[in-house]
């Protein structure tokens, strides 16, 4: 029996993902409600103005009244195991996300990242390599633009980012190619263990017609059959070798063409390269978008050099595998470095990072976790705000030292995302004298 305010389909979670499963539904024609645990949900003010017909329902999930619908449509900042939606599903409500919703509906070939880091890079990568051969490509997922809403434009490729949480309500995706990048820990906080968030991640290669694995992150390696690697330490299909990107015995790109460096980028082309292979992108294209590849905003980002020092937005950093990769892509750079770390760890084990503060100049912690890193050196500076550690390192530091932001933890203890994060450094480095 459905009650009166009960619709066939229930929309779990609003904010922009939650939004664009609303305009999809309803362009489908069909009866849809809202419901969000928050009292005042992000995008509630353009639900109504926009879907005055769409009842939105705040406050504490109901598990007899979810299971009176026929589906659920949740948000990736809901976990399953959410009491009133476990309820749902044991009484046989189906449970799915905006990217199942998507993977029915779309009509062209659809390429899948994940991984812990660098997911948004290759995604982009991919993106601008599908766009140098003039293909009209939609690009989003668990970054800018939600999955629905590139649909209904004509794009000959999809290119989606996914996060661990989408892949948890996904199972018919059938993507040309999908990689998963790495896996190291996070988002402990919503996984019984670290084996559970691999596993969400690894449920994307059965949905996969070739699974791109990284031969030097056996965590990626599932010992499917359909399956190309990729290595920057050893021998893959697609592989680094004497200063240049090879796909089998063909040289592809010289790194010294390459606007970006670090290993970990290296890895992220190699990937890029072969999910566009798959997809059949011509190789001089795929070139050209690597040669001309812009670093995304707060990942490694200079934004600014003062009194000779320059200073690294790395906000995007919001695990330790993360922080460790730009400390390593870092290390053969010249000059000092000043780290500002610190922030919600999520539940992860910060003393990874032990061995790689260790040649640091200086190191200033802040945060819920920020006192667990400042531990992992004696001389660290706990600070108080993003300024204060700004002020700090530049007064220690000189001509050609770098301060880098890379937390290696979440912002949302201190901030309203890792952009905003990352907007509040730059915004103190602006403050600095020239
Ligand atoms: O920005 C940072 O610093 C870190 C962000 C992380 O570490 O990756 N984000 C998340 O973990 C994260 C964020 C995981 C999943 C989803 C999101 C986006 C979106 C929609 C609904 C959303 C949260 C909700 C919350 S819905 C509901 N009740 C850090 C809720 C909902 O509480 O955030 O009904």
């Amino acid at each position: 029996m459905m009650t009166a305010a009960t619709a066939n389909t229930i929309v779990l979670g609003l904010g922009i993902t939650g939004l664009s499963c609303v305009r999809y539904l309803r362009q489908q024609g069909e009866s849809v409600m809202v419901w969000d645990s928050r009292s005042q949900p992000p995008g509630a003010d353009l639900l109504a103005a926009q879907y005055p017909e769409v009842l939105l329902r705040t406050g504490a999930l109901d598990g007899a009244v979810l299971s009176q619908a026929q589906r659920l449509i949740i948000s990736p900042g809901l976990a399953l195991a959410t009491p009133a939606v476990a309820e749902a599903i044991a009484n046989g409500v189906e449970v799915i996300g905006d990217i199942e919703l998507f993977a029915r509906a779309v009509a062209a070939p659809v390429i899948a990242i994940t991984g812990s880091n660098g997911k948004s890079t290759v995604t982009t990568m991919v993106g601008e390599m599908a766009k140098a051969a003039g293909w009209s490509v939609g690009v989003g997922g668990n970054i800018g633009v939600p999955a629905l809403d590139l649909l209904g434009q004509g794009h000959q490729l999809y290119v989606l980012e996914l996060s661990s949480f989408q892949l948890e309500t996904t199972h018919s995706l059938n993507a040309v190619a999908a990689t998963v990048l790495n896996v190291s820990e996070d988002h402990l906080d919503r996984y019984p263990d670290f084996e559970a968030y691999r596993q969400a991640k690894l449920a994307l290669y059965p949905q996969s017609q070739l699974c791109v694995e990284n031969g030097d992150d056996p965590l990626t390696v599932s010992g499917v059959a359909n399956a190309v690697a990729f290595s920057v330490q050893g021998e893959a299909a697609y592989q680094l070798h004497d200063g240049q990107l090879y796909c089998g015995a063909v040289a592809r790109v010289a790194l010294a063409e390459l606007p970006f460096f670090g290993k970990h980028n290296y890895a992220n082309a190699l990937a890029a390269m072969a999910l566009a292979d798959a997809a059949g992108i011509p190789a001089e294209a795929s070139k050209q978008a690597l040669v001309n590849f812009q670093s995304l905003p707060h990942r490694c980002q200079l934004v600014a050099t003062k009194a000779g020092v320059h200073y690294l937005n790395d906000s995007k950093a919001t695990n330790v595998g993360a922080t460790a990769a730009a400390l390593a892509g870092l290390a053969d750079e010249p000059g000092n470095i000043y780290l500002i770390a610190g922030g919600d760890a999520k539940g992860a084990d910060v003393n990874e990072l032990a061995p790689l503060l260790a040649p640091l100049a200086g190191l200033y912690t802040l945060g819920k976790d920020g006192d667990r890193i400042a531990a992992l050196r004696p001389d660290a500076v706990p600070v108080n705000s993003i300024e204060q550690a700004v002020q700090l390192a530049a007064s220690q530091a000189t001509p050609g030292d770098i301060v880098l932001l890379s937390p290696a933890c979440a912002s949302l203890d201190m901030f309203r995302s890792f952009e905003h994060r990352g907007e509040v450094f730059a915004a103190a480095v602006e403050a600095l004298p020239c």
